[in-house]
């Protein structure tokens, strides 16, 4: 089943870091789409819920090196 989450995220500077967490995202299995949006520091991700959970998501990006609020 297909859900989507918005994801608020600190410490993101530069284009860098936005293509750093949309990677991070993507290489999970189960994300079927990521979008970061640097100016307002959110992502938007879809997903399937069977296969990967929020709390996921908002896992890889802490590894990532960046805040999750
Ligand atoms: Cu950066």
């Amino acid at each position: 089943m297909s859900e989507q989450i918005v994801i608020n995220i600190g410490g993101m500077s530069c284009n860098h870091c936005k293509m750093a967490v949309e990677k991070a995202l993507k290489s999970l299995d189960g994300v079927e789409d990521a979008t970061v949006d640097l100016a307002a520091a959110k992502a938007t991700v879809n997903y399937d819920a069977g296969k990967v959970s929020g709390e996921d998501l908002k896992g890889v990006i802490s590894e990532a090196g960046y805040e999750v609020k």
